[in-house]
């Protein structure tokens, strides 16, 4: 299994790979393993399991690995586990107890804040957002809308100085709860826009009454990409609705420019993705699997290590989405 060395800060470093998701691999050095599909067990917090099927064979884990030792604990709804220089969060909420989606993207951010402000990792740089039927509601009581009211809501002023780099997709599953998961840092990171795209937190009025609250990528320690959901959008706009092989290349284009810029900023090195890079394709539709295993192997570079799962974008007329990593060689 290929291993990502991601070099993320100067007194520690993190490792992703993913993995057989019934090995459960305990290890004192996990620091967080993100169970797409299969059951996670429930006496380690470091496991979460996500109700996102996967599309391209067995079930796997994405698994975090520290460098140093690990501690875990709680902190009221949260569960973390942390190094040195990371901390790894996880809340997960019931809709119904505290009244909607809305309601539980204040809490679960205010939740995010109240820890991260009071320990030693202050910097979030990324975060991830899975909850169900994302698309449900018209206009701008689509649940996504309503997330981004309320994500916005519990963020207040935060930046940490600069938006995190995030994905949010919706689940099909049912499951009631929103979960929301985080890598903070000792260090601020550096956020990254992609030239072709507007930055989402400009998005116009036409997307929701409040813009995502997300930067296209995040520069870890100056070595390490950390890449948002990245879709068919240009501009603002999405492209080529209802052509999911279009769409896919947009996004490896979109995908090539955020690595130019992070290049640009002289954080990478690297001209293209490859063994250091781990992606994570979404695709809206089971159907669309096969010719999008296939696409995937004729254009991304050789090394490069992806899963694909089911999961719904936050735009209805989009039908794939792809986020990931990239580290230092
Ligand atoms: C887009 O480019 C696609 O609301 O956190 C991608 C990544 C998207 C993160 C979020 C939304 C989010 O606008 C949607």
């Amino acid at each position: 299994m290929p291993e990502h060395v991601l070099a993320l800060a100067p007194t520690g470093a993190v490792r992703i790979a993913y993995e057989d998701a019934t090995r459960f691999p305990a290890g004192d050095d996990v620091l967080a393993a993100l169970c797409f599909g299969a059951r996670a067990p429930d006496d380690d917090p470091r496991w979460t399991r996500v109700g996102l099927r996967p599309l391209d064979g067995a079930a796997r884990a994405e698994v975090w690995r520290a460098r140093g030792p690990v501690t875990r604990g709680t902190h009221g709804v949260v569960r973390f586990a942390r190094d040195e220089a990371l901390t790894f969060g996880v809340i997960e909420l019931d809709e119904a107890a505290v009244g909607g989606i809305e309601a539980a993207a204040e809490q679960a951010y205010a939740a995010m804040l109240d820890v991260v402000r009071h320990g030693e990792h202050p910097h979030v740089l990324r975060i991830w957002n899975y909850f169900d039927a994302i698309n449900q509601g018209t206009g701008d009581d689509e649940r996504y809308r309503h997330f981004c009211v309320g994500r916005a809501r519990g963020l207040g002023t935060a930046r940490f100085p600069s938006f995190p780099a995030a994905t949010a997709i919706g689940r099909v599953d049912g499951d009631p709860r929103l979960q929301v998961y985080w890598l903070a840092a000792r260090e601020p990171g550096v956020a990254l826009e992609n030239p072709r795209q507007v930055s989402a937190f400009r998005y116009p009025r036409q997307y929701g009454p409040v813009s995502p609250s997300f930067s296209r990528a995040m520069l870890a320690d100056a070595r390490t990409l950390l890449i948002s959901g990245t879709a068919s959008v240009v501009g603002h706009e999405s492209h080529h609705v209802g052509d999911v092989l279009a769409q896919l290349h947009e996004t490896l284009r979109n995908l090539d420019s955020i690595l130019a810029a992070a290049r640009a900023h002289g954080g990478v090195t690297a001209t293209q993705f490859g063994a250091h890079s781990a992606l994570k394709v979404y695709l809206r539709h089971a159907e669309h699997t096969e010719a999008v295993c296939q696409a995937l192997r004729e254009q991304l570079p050789r090394g490069v290590d992806f899963i694909v799962i089911e999961g719904d974008i936050c735009r209805h007329d989009l039908l794939i989405e792809i986020d990931g990593a990239h580290g230092a060689a």
